[in-house]
């Protein structure tokens, strides 16, 4: 039984449905503090604050959960703007899911990381282990998941292991509050008003991924065999574009597609201090990793989902 945190989010309300196709509906319990978006996801369902330790214990306990998904967080941007709410969210509750998980002997806790581990200092093109110094709260908190991670893993034996994410683009659920989210946004409003205004330069080249790359990453290290790790946090990436070159890409599906380009000064800052790309070839070894979206079809497929699910005429 797989319990998965922070479901309504833009991952979880897609890794949700794609986890109870494989494993079966009832098998994957949805979580999260919105009971709203939790009815849409569908049963079943538990209301959960991932900063009550004793309520993540008591689901666990009821559904016999045996793995636990952990995605709630808060994302960088809006990590700046409360940076004591995202340390909390991020890593006492990332704690408190390892917590009950060891206490109750689970067999696995997957937990994503993200690109924002990286800084200034780090290497272009950085692998799995390098110099991780990130500038923003929301960063720092994901060098803690990874630490206390690979702690949990070597001190009590329990299997944690996660994907380390670049910006994931989708047309389901938007993100809320990350720095990558301006290449979502951007087709959004594309779709619906042909025009966006980007918040980074239009030099600004960022590591991203598909959606269904992004799942079909999760569930491959899921099912990978742990004697096949040699790391617990694997860089995967789709692909690296710069907001230029994303924007003549949307403009050749929506003529006339008018891209503007004003820096917002926090956003700009946080993007410049990630990498432009990242080595996933320990991914790509370990467990067969390769994604299948490039910009191209990546564009195509946002465009045409959009148009149906925005409710416009392709
Ligand atoms: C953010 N999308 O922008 C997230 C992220 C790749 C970075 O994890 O905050």
């Amino acid at each position: 039984i797989i319990l998965v945190t922070g479901s309504t989010g833009q991952i979880g309300s897609e890794l949700v449905p794609a986890l109870r196709e494989v494993y079966g509906k009832d098998r994957v319990i949805a979580s999260g503090r919105n009971v709203a978006k939790l009815r849409e996801i569908g049963e079943p369902y538990a209301e959960l604050d991932v900063l009550r330790r004793d309520e993540i214990a008591r689901v666990v306990k009821e559904y016999k959960v045996n793995v636990i998904v952990h995605l709630a967080a808060v994302l960088s941007a809006k990590g700046e703007q409360d940076p004591s709410l995202a340390w909390d969210i991020n890593t006492n509750g990332t704690l408190n899911v390892f917590e009950v998980a060891r206490e109750n002997r689970l067999d696995m806790v997957v937990v994503p990381s993200s690109i924002a581990v990286y800084g200034p200092e780090t290497p272009d093109n950085p692998g799995d282990i390098t110099v991780m110094r990130p500038k923003t709260i929301y960063g720092i908190s994901k060098v803690v998941t990874e630490l206390l991670g690979e702690y949990y893993y070597l001190k009590y034996g329990l299997d944690v292991r996660g994907p380390r994410l670049p910006g994931v683009i989708s047309w389901k659920t938007p993100p809320g509050g990350g720095t990558t989210d301006y290449a979502v946004e951007a087709f959004y409003e594309a779709v619906k008003r042909g025009e966006y205004t980007f918040w980074v330069r239009p030099d600004t080249r960022l590591p991203m991924i598909y959606m269904p790359d992004a799942i079909r990453a999760f569930m491959m290290l899921m099912r990978a065999d742990n004697s096949a790790l040699t790391v617990r946090f694997y860089n995967v990436q789709g692909m690296s574009f710069t907001a230029k070159e994303l924007a003549d890409t949307i403009a050749r599906y929506i003529p006339g597609f008018k891209a503007d380009f004003k820096p917002d000064p926090l956003r700009q800052r946080i993007a410049d201090s990630w990498p432009k790309s990242i080595d996933d070839s320990k991914a790509r070894r370990d467990w067969g990793w390769r994604p299948v979206w490039g910009l191209e079809s990546m564009a195509r497929d946002m465009i045409e989902n959009l148009k149906k699910s925005l409710g416009k005429k392709g």
